[in-house]
């Protein structure tokens, strides 16, 4: 990774502006646009919006389930500015792209969820027109992730098939800037914290190019400067810190500046929360006090947005947190726009950011698998798990490198439900774990998500992780409905040998739940029904309660999400606790009043 990953600001040094807006958009089922130098010119575009997930917007259904390659082309001008570079930064392109500037190749990138960040100085026209090209792909494979498989029609059209539960939007789905920053410039900047009586020391490291020293401070917005030191890497004391937690998210702001002798080289400036997170002695540590994470795994998924951004659909999400008595939630299954993060570190969520390790497993109706236990699949034992890792590595190290300063980051997840039961698969995981440790500066609590197959006795991987995080479906399914006194008395067998297997490691459920229709009552219950909702979780905590290294209960999901169609699922994934439309299902009044006490 050569570009800087810090989110972009504006100051007398720095600055950007947005390119979202209407592009052109052109499909290329038969991959001919290289050849043909479309990065010269689209030969013939429809006008569409970026940033957008392209899927929901059309009413045909061949383009909403357009898979292969697809372009994307926009112009702008830019005055002459020779003192600083011109960085073009894409919040994400969904899932591989490789950008043109002026038709000359500017760089490629494959991975979905974290941004593409370009130096494009040498390839701009200045007090000229510009034209950006993307020739973006949204095809899986077992070597992409997310993984899965691109089925080929006998007429030759693609169809994404994925080993995962999600729709497989795709797209220039998060926004598009233009920035420009000086020369000699920040690249990067790392913090940990260390609390000493009242006071608390940050450790800081920067990256930055040119020779001219770089000096880092502390500011509260009430009380002004808290601490001041000059240096590339060194340590800043804060007395009297006023911690970062979800009852008081305080923020303070760093900033780094570069000097020489005419004046202000370079500035940047980012929130900064000070808090610890651990895990250790069968609980979970915020500044030393244990935390019990209450909560949900989500989805960026809304109606036509599909996983676009959107300020008023994520204030609404944690407006619908809050209401709840939420603290956390899993970015399952992909690290999310920057945006939520944000909002999170100054709504006082935690977040635990999970890689897009998903689908690790070849099957179509993945979750059928996941919940019953199916066959194993050899995933890791294929040739293409040497370059299945690279990607997973790169996608890792991407994702802790831009999330790494945000207070509301308290872990990593390095996978969601991959086989675990093989040697191979622990070849595969150990050393992703090892590089994601090596890299956090944090060093925050690793985890992965575990499949019902993934018990104490056939786990490979669950030693690795700090903290061990089950996906359980006790009630849904296994064993649902009638038969929901049987899950009940399976569940507390495998909850009596993971407490012989932790050794103490706390444990947290990351996903458990029933697949509910909003409009659906039923007296008594049957499955589907808001009644059966309700009584799925019931008998979920009563089990969980009885045991206490259960340090976290994320249910799934927070919201109805829309998946790939086929006979499990109706026009979507309906675990939500709140519709496809943020509404309240029955269950999300039993979660208040629980998580209210909790
Ligand atoms: C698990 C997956 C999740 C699914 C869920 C379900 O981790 O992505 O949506 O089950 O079946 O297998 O609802």
């Amino acid at each position: 990774m050569n570009e800087s990953l810090l989110y972009p600001c504006i100051n007398s040094c720095r600055d950007f502006h947005s390119l979202d807006g209407m592009w052109k958009m052109q499909f290329d089922p038969d991959s001919v646009g290289q050849k043909e130098n479309w990065q010269d010119g689209l030969p013939s575009p429809f006008a569409f919006p970026v940033p957008a997930s392209f899927a929901d917007i059309f009413t045909d259904k061949e383009k909403r389930d357009y898979c292969g390659d697809f372009w994307y082309e926009t112009r702008f001008h830019l005055d002459a500015d020779t003192t600083r570079d011109v960085i073009l930064r894409f919040g994400s392109i969904t899932h591989r792209a490789t950008i043109f500037v002026n038709g000359i190749k500017a760089g490629e990138h494959e991975g979905g969820f974290t941004p593409v960040v370009l130096d494009i100085t040498p390839y701009v026209r200045f007090d000229n027109k510009n034209r950006i090209s993307v020739l973006a792909n949204n095809e899986l494979n077992e070597t992409s992730i997310p993984c899965g498989t691109t089925k080929i029609l006998p007429d030759g059209r693609k169809l994404a098939a994925p080993y995962f539960d999600f729709f497989n939007y795709s797209g220039i789905q998060r926004s598009v800037l233009l920035i420009r920053v000086p020369k000699e410039r920040l690249i990067d900047y790392d913090t940990d914290m260390e609390l000493q009586g009242n006071d608390a020391l940050v450790h800081y490291r920067v990256k930055k190019t040119g020779d001219h020293p770089i000096t880092v401070e502390i500011y509260d917005k009430t009380l002004g400067l808290m601490a001041r030191n000059t240096g590339e890497e060194g340590t800043l004391r804060v007395k009297d810190a006023e911690l970062w937690e979800p009852e008081n998210p305080h923020l303070y702001t760093i900033v780094f500046l570069i000097k020489d002798e005419h004046g202000f080289i370079d500035k940047f400036r980012a929130d900064l929360g000070i808090r610890t997170f651990e895990a250790r002695d069968g609980k979970l540590w915020l500044n030393g006090k244990p935390i019990f994470l209450k909560g949900f795994g989500k989805h960026e998924d809304f109606e036509i947005m599909g996983r676009t951004f959107s300020y008023p659909i994520a204030m609404r999400d944690f407006a619908c947190m809050k209401w709840i008595n939420a603290n956390c939630f899993r970015t399952s299954h992909y690290p999310y726009a920057e945006e939520w993060y944000q909002l999170a570190d100054s709504l006082g969520i935690l977040i635990i950011d999970e890689v897009p390790a998903v689908g690790m497993m070849r099957s179509l109706m993945n979750f059928a698998t996941a919940g019953t236990g199916g066959k194993e699949t050899k995933f890791f034992c294929s040739d293409t798990v040497q370059q299945l890792q690279e990607n997973h590595r790169r996608a890792l190290e991407e994702m802790i490198v831009r999330d790494k300063n945000h207070p509301s980051v308290i872990a990593f997840s390095i996978y969601n439900e991959p086989e675990t039961t093989y040697p191979e698969a622990r070849e595969y995981f150990k050393p992703l774990f090892e590089y994601a440790r090596s890299i956090d500066p944090q060093k925050r609590p690793l985890t992965g998500a575990q499949l019902i197959n993934s018990t104490p006795n056939t786990c490979q991987c669950q030693d690795l992780c700090d903290f061990v995080s089950l996906n359980r479906y006790y009630g849904w399914y296994v064993m649902g409905g009638s038969e929901i006194s049987v899950a009940e008395k399976l569940f507390r067998q495998e909850m009596d040998e993971w407490k012989e297997t932790l050794h103490g490691r706390p444990l947290i459920f990351t996903e458990f739940g029933a697949d509910t229709y909003s409009a659906e009552h039923k007296l008594p219950s049957v499955m589907w029904s808001q009644e059966y909702q309700r009584e799925c979780y019931e008998m979920n905590f009563r089990v969980m309660d009885d045991y206490d290294f259960v340090q976290g209960e994320l249910v799934w999901n927070f919201a109805d999400f829309q998946t790939t169609e086929g006979i499990m699922r109706v026009n979507g994934n309906k675990k939500g606790i709140f519709t496809r439309n943020r509404q309240p299902k029955d269950a999300a009044y039993l979660l208040k009043k629980r998580w209210e006490k909790k």
